[in-house]
Order: structure tokens, then sequence, then C-alpha cells
């Protein structure tokens, strides 16, 4: 069905800050709308979010040239063209833009209409868009790919630049057991969040929370953050490292500086070989089963010795792959990490970044679908993760209709697939 019109406007994400929505309008009436999210601790390589960066606006964040971008040269280019063929409707746009990293238009802009055009073809086409998202998958790549309900990852206590706390690492994660069924796990962890609250609260300390929904307090150490989620799987009724296993996003180009990485909160600045080192120990001690940019986005070497030093352990690259197909390559071709996190935003179109989730799949490399730290009420991802079977989602806490929209979408999904 052909695109009729298309209509972008300035909307406030979770942090209060402006971002695009855009709504596409086809000529059987269809219509679909997508919101676009924004990250703190972005890699550096990621493709470019278009700010206005005039001060007496939203101090600087206001979204009004990728507005009029996306309503004047997007529509142009994508007025008349067929709403299912995906891969023109992004190619179209990466050819107006002309840049490597969507300088000209801005990825923002070009992501939501990305986004709002795959909504409105699964309208026109009468079915989900979990089903509509797995068939454009399948005939993408040839594929077979069957739908599955995700495991998540549950950032339940926030440090690094989601917080104004003490804790350097980002994001304390719990997943529950491989083997529980999605509808359960969510409910195991959000009563973990729960007793976390509890415990914190008995403790005297705050529980207010980060960007991603998870508690904040100022606790000195990652072993004091640790021990209270241990304690709170405990005071839930289950066991930690049988039901409920932690994973860590430590962010940690944020905190590495001139050669080192400072723990500030922990008053340590290792060398990379002593955070490796420490990063083990951690690992060791509490059997995580996930970690996510435990090194600097530049050190391949490092992430290739840790990968390899670390046997089955998951290890996931964000800032270092930045949802793009020739880091991820690389990164493939150096063994270093074996898993990858998928942020639409970091690339900018839904066709790159299915053809991203394509060849990790290739090559066995693990797959999460993931949010940014500062979102809205869309909930794309959550139909993403179960179209294209990676099997692994990461949302923030069960708490913050930012977040929970997508747990929330995801619990209705599992409701129709499987009543
Ligand atoms: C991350 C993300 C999401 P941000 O680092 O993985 O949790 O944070 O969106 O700030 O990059
Ligand atoms: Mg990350």
């Amino acid at each position: 069905m052909k695109i009729k019109s298309l209509r972008s406007l300035e909307v406030l994400d979770s942090r209060g800050k402006p971002t695009i929505m855009t709504s596409v309008y086809l000529e059987d009436g269809s219509k679909g709308t997508a919101m676009v999210p924004s990250g703190a601790s972005t890699g550096s390589l990621e493709a470019y979010e278009l700010n206005d960066n005039e001060p007496d606006r939203y101090l600087g964040s206001g979204k009004l040239k990728a507005v009029e971008n996306s309503n004047k040269k997007i529509f142009e280019g994508l007025a008349g063209l067929d709403a299912s063929d995906q891969k023109l409707i992004d190619e179209t746009m990466i050819e107006i833009d002309a840049t490597e990293n969507k300088n000209n238009l801005g990825a923002n802009s070009i992501l939501a209409a990305s986004i709002a055009t795959a909504r409105a073809s699964a309208s026109s086409a009468n079915i989900p868009l979990y089903e509509y998202l797995n068939i454009t998958f399948n005939k993408m790549f040839s594929t077979k790919v069957q739908m599955s309900m995700p495991r998540p990852m549950l950032n339940i206590f926030n440090g690094g630049s989601h917080a104004n706390n003490t804790i350097d690492i980002q994001e304390f994660m719990i997943l529950p057991s491989k083997n529980i069924p999605f509808k359960k796990g969510l409910r195991m962890s959000t009563e973990v969040y729960m007793n976390l609250k509890i415990l914190l609260s008995q403790k005297g300390l705050s529980t207010t929370v980060g960007d991603e929904g998870g508690f904040a307090p100022n606790l000195k150490t990652n072993d004091e953050v640790i021990n209270f989620i241990i304690e709170a799987v405990d005071k839930s009724g289950y066991k930690f490292c049988e039901d409920i296993f932690l994973g860590l996003d430590c962010a940690s180009t944020e905190f590495f500086h001139e050669g080192n990485y400072s723990l500030e909160g922990e008053g340590k600045s290792l060398k990379p070989d002593e955070m490796i080192d420490y990063l083990k120990n951690l690992v060791t001690k509490y059997q995580i089963v996930s970690l996510e940019d435990p090194l600097e986005e530049n050190d391949w070497a490092g992430w290739a010795k840790l990968t390899k030093e670390c046997g089955g352990l998951q290890i996931v690259g964000d800032d270092i792959f930045v949802t793009q197909r020739k880091l991820l390559q690389k990164g493939i071709d150096e063994r270093a990490g074996n898993a990858i996190l998928i942020k639409l935003n970091q690339i900018g179109t839904l066709t790159e970044t299915l053809s991203c989730i394509e060849l990790a799949k290739q090559h066995n490399f693990g797959t999460i679908i993931s949010h940014r730290s500062g979102e809205t009420e869309d909930t794309f991802i959550s139909d993403l993760a179960v179209a294209t079977d990676t099997k692994q989602i990461k949302t923030g806490a069960p708490a913050r209709s930012d977040r929970t929209a997508k747990y929330n979408r995801l619990l209705v999904i599992n409701d129709e697939l499987y009543p």
C-alpha cells in the first residue's frame, strides 16, 4: 500500500527532553506512529541524533530541525512508495541523507519514519506488528526464524550516567532462569524488585529511582549492591544463581580516563589488565551470566582477551558495536565479545537493524534487543524481540511507564501467542 502522507512533531521523552514522533498514513487509511528514544551513555560511533542546539529552547535539546526534515525532505522522498517494501523505504532515506552517519537528516528523523512505516504497513495487512516483522525479517534474509518470547533482563539498580549516586557500574540486571516462561519470569523478577525496595528502605536508604527505574541509593561498592540484590532474591523465596541470575552493564567507556578505569565509588583506579582481573573476580564470585561493555569501546584486544578467558560467559558489545554490521563483523573476526546489544537508534533504520541481527545470528552471536535510558511509551522493541527470536530483551526495571510499557506489550503478545 502506498504512502499518502506523513506528519512529525516534537514530543517529550522520559527525561523530559524533546524527541521526534512521526505518523505515516497510507492510501487505504492505515496509520502507523513511532517515537524515537535517546541514550545518555552513547557510543562514539552511533548514528547522529540531530539536535537543535538552541540554548533558549529546552536547554538546547529541541528537535525542531529533525521534525522539519521529516515533514519536508523525508515526506517528499517517501510519498507514493510501497510501505511494505521496508528496504526501499529505508534505502530511500539513506540516499536522501547521503552521509555515513545520517548527519544530514538525523538518525532520529529517519528512524521515526522507518518504524512508523512498518507499523502502518502491519496495520494495512491487518496482522499484529510482531507477525509482520517476523515475515519481513524472513523475507529479507530468506530465513525461517520462528517467533519466541525473550528472556527479560531487568535493570533493578542504576548507577553510572543513569543516576547521580556513587556507583560506577551503570546497570545491575536480574535475569530469570532460561527455562522459566516469560510471564512467570517477569513476576519473579518484579517480586525481587519489590523486596529490594523494602530492604533498602529498612536500612534507611533512598528508594528513589534512576533513569531506567532501578533504585539508586548511595552505596559504596559494587559488592554492596550485589549483596542487596542477593538478599532480595532470597527474601522473595527464590534461589540466586538457580532461579534468578545476575547480569551487569559496566558502560565502562564512561569511567575510562587517560588509560585508567576510575571506579570512584570504590576508590580504585585500574589499568586495563587490572580491570579484567577485577571483572573476572566479580564474575566468578557471583556467577554472573551476562557482562556488557566490560571494557572501553576502543580496546578490541582487551575485549578479545576477556572473551577468551571467560569461557561460557555472555560478553555483550554495546558501545563497541553500536548496532553496526561493520563493527560487529570486526568483533566476529577478532573474537571480541560473543553477543550484541541491538538498539535501533544507534543505526537509524529498521532494515539496517534487521541486517545486524541477521549477521549476529549467522555467527552464533547472542542478541539482546534494548531500550535507551531516555525512552517513550513506544513499545516497538517488544514486537521486534519476539519477531526476530533474539531470545533476550533489556528494558529497565519493572517500574515507570516508559519501561513497563515494553513489559506490558510483551505480556499482551505472550497472551496472543500462547492463550
Ligand atoms: C545502555 C543503555 C540502555 P543508554 O548503555 O545499554 O540501558 O543506556 O541509552 O544511556 O546508552
Ligand atoms: Mg550499554
